[in-house]
């Protein structure tokens, strides 16, 4: 089949599920067009059934903002008649299913009908796409998309709450690729650059956002410390690593913590990671959380959105209310302190991994793509 797939290209979840998505589709054989601003970032390798369209905003005077959608749909039309595109993936309401659909409905004015199927990633419903500034243009875009996915039950039944959504929508969970983790894939760790042998080491990785609750990671991280020698490693870059800075240096915990930055070796990082804090306002899902356990880290998160379907409470790690600083830093020193409980944890982490295995969950796209395919 020959698909296109629209995201965003940057750091991010739904750019990360996109990219995974379109490179398993070309290993089963299929020809994927990947069409954005810039190379998405895990897109290494083009081949002849990987191709990368990048879409060009011109600058003009007259612009105060680019009109990046514009330029989006044209690109798309171009795409679909010259590769002969037949099935259209947008990752992200906002404004890529707008695009996706102005596109469609230009090619059908040439005679070409393109299905088009969207997927919900999250802040497209939570956040943003529920502001009365979009609104009406998401949920347009939603109810006239042939296929509806969402990345979770719990996104599902958020987007059928704030939305008057005529579609129905099928839930197709985020992946991993097990197999690429079955064995220690890094033989040097490299563990000792960042902690001595007696001491445990804390990851949190994410954009830094408002919704992350960074201020919350540094505040679980100084109780646990008071219980178990550890090392904090903020991992990722954004709007609240200043006040996260801030916070760790007033609690005088400098030495004990490391912001990384965005990173692209996010995997080795995890690979000597103990435990993963995740306390997140609203998680449509929680990508990180589950890239942290395929590599066996156990994860303290807050119960919030999808997060109760990734992390197992009790199993693979505990969540707690949004904001419950001292029940997270309790589970995480309980689960940090004795080796036996922490290995016990690690296995289980891995374990609640394997049911998002990406060989199980990338045939629920294709089987989607056919259904499009056979209503068009
Ligand atoms: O985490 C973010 O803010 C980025 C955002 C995105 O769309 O790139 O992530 C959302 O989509 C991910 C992939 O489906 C989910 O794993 C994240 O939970 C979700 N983020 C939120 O709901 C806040």
């Amino acid at each position: 089949m020959k698909i296109a797939i629209v995201c965003y290209p940057t750091f991010g979840g739904s750019g990360v599920v996109a990219t995974e998505l379109g490179l398993a589709l070309s290993r089963r054989g299929h020809e994927v067009h990947f069409i954005t601003y810039k190379q998405p970032v895990r897109l290494e390798t083009i081949s002849s059934h990987i191709r990368f369209h990048e879409v060009n905003v011109p600058e003009y005077p007259l612009f105060h903002y680019q009109p990046y959608e514009l330029a989006l749909s044209s690109k798309l039309v171009n795409v679909v008649k010259n590769y002969g595109i037949e099935v259209l993936h947008v990752h992200y309401a906002i404004p890529h299913a707008y695009a996706g659909y102005m596109a469609k409905k230009m090619l059908e004015e040439e005679g070409v009908y393109i299905p088009m199927v969207t997927t919900l990633h999250g802040t497209d419903i939570t956040l943003v796409g529920n502001h009365p500034f979009y609104k009406p243009a998401v949920t347009f875009s939603i109810n006239n998309s042939d296929i509806v996915t969402s990345v979770s039950e719990s996104l599902k039944e958020d987007t059928l709450k704030f939305f008057d959504i005529r579609k129905k929508i099928e839930v197709i969970p985020n992946f991993i690729d097990v197999s690429k983790f079955k064995q220690k894939i890094f033989t040097d760790c490299q563990r000792e650059l960042m902690a001595h042998d007696d001491e445990r080491i804390i990851t949190h990785v994410s954009n830094f956002r408002k919704v992350k609750r960074v201020e919350d990671v540094v505040r679980i991280f100084f109780e646990i410390q008071k219980n178990v020698k550890a090392r904090l490693m903020m991992v990722g870059e954004g709007p609240e690593r200043e006040n996260a800075e801030k916070l760790v240096r007033e609690l005088d915990i400098t030495d004990r913590v490391l912001f990384l930055g965005q990173s692209n070796e996010i995997d080795k990082i995890l690979c000597f990671s103990d435990l993963f804090l995740l306390p997140s306002e609203t998680e449509s899902f929680g990508l990180a959380a589950l890239e942290a356990m395929v590599q066996s880290v156990p994860v303290i998160s807050s119960n919030t959105g999808g997060l109760p379907e990734v992390n197992v409470n009790d199993f693979s790690g505990f969540l707690h209310e949004v904001g419950d600083i001292n029940g997270m830093a309790k589970s995480a020193v309980f689960i940090l302190q004795d080796i036996s409980v922490l290995n016990k944890f690690k296995e289980q982490a891995r374990e609640a991994a394997e049911r998002f295995d990406i060989n199980q969950i990338v045939p629920m796209y294709e089987e989607l793509y056919e259904k499009a395919l056979i209503q068009a």
